[in-house]
């Protein structure tokens, strides 16, 4: 029998859309259809089962699972032997402290001997230890932003994105503990076989991430200032000049970084470049 790859997705929620349509830009085709538990690839050799995000951690630890994709915190706070594979650049949120609006905070000193309504005692836990604060963690599972409101506790610890649930709530947010985003994980014992197929995904995946995170850049010259120009430009090995049409000028091509992506075009244009062309890259292989 071939050997698969079980994958573990959220079956529905902040998670399940990105992770899916990761796959499918790595070039795996499944039929994905919500009402099934699990779903096998006809190209690859994966195949997905669709489980609330809570139970994606445990599947993996024990094998049930290959793989799973799932938020940081959720890895983190389930505290599986798992492997944390790749961080995958979607779903970024944090874990904060926040506390009523009208309350004067004062530093996370404030918390001590207070108590704090949260969905991720562990997480939680772990930094107040580290701030040598003491105080009354009160687990619930769900609509952690109302506790304050009914008296339930003095401040909580939940996710946040944009902000607006807590402003919504009368809360504001006093402390960032922990930085997230969707992760792959893995099994810690996979066989040989099932490693060959994790490298090949891996590949796959580096390929696609790395190309949402660069840009081609296409831009003109006069020769004079291709020396000028080359130098600010790193390009996958160096850049590509082309001669133009029109005597004494080049394009030049090359691959940015999004992070220095606005500097870098500042500096070229102070260089002298013209025509600047900004082309998304569907997939880098370096
Ligand atoms: O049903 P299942 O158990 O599978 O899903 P779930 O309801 O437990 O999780 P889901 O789908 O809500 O979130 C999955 C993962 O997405 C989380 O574990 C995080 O890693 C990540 N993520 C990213 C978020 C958010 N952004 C987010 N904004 N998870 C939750 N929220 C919630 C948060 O709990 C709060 O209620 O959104 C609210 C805050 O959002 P803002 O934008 O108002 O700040
Ligand atoms: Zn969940």
């Amino acid at each position: 029998m071939e050997t698969l790859l079980r994958i573990a997705v959220q079956k529905s929620g902040r998670l399940s859309e990105d992770s899916l349509k990761l796959f499918k830009e790595c070039g795996i085709k499944f039929i994905n259809s919500t009402k099934k538990l699990k779903s096998a690839s006809h190209n690859f050799p994966v195949e997905f089962l669709f489980l609330r995000d809570d139970d994606i951690p445990g599947y993996v630890e024990d094998g049930v699972a290959d793989l799973g994709i799932v938020g940081e915190n959720v890895s983190a706070e389930k505290q599986k032997e798992v492997d944390l594979i790749k961080k995958l650049g979607f779903s970024k949120c944090r874990l904060s402290l926040a506390i009523p609006r009208e309350v004067e905070y004062s530093g996370v000193t404030f918390f001590e001997g207070k108590s704090i309504a949260t969905s991720y005692p562990v997480i939680l836990g772990e930094y107040l230890a580290k701030q040598g604060v003491t105080c009354d963690i009160q687990e619930i599972s769900g609509s952690v932003e109302i506790a304050p409101g009914i008296g339930l506790a003095d401040g909580i610890c939940d996710i946040v994105s944009s902000g607006s649930t807590l402003i919504g709530n009368g809360l504001k947010e006093v402390e960032k503990i922990y930085k997230s985003e969707a992760v792959l994980i893995g099994n810690k014992n996979l066989s040989a076989e099932k490693k060959e197929i994790l490298d090949k995904l891996t590949f796959r995946i580096d390929a696609v991430l790395s190309g949402k995170s660069n840009k081609y850049v296409l831009l003109n010259a006069p020769n004079d200032a291709i020396d000028r120009i080359v130098s600010l430009l790193p390009g996958m090995r160096s850049p590509t000049i082309v001669p133009l049409a029109t005597e004494g000028w080049s394009s030049i091509h090359s691959v940015i970084n999004e992070d220095e992506f606005w500097d870098k075009i500042e500096e070229l244009r102070a260089a002298g470049a013209e025509g600047v062309l900004i082309v998304p890259i569907e997939k880098m292989i370096s």
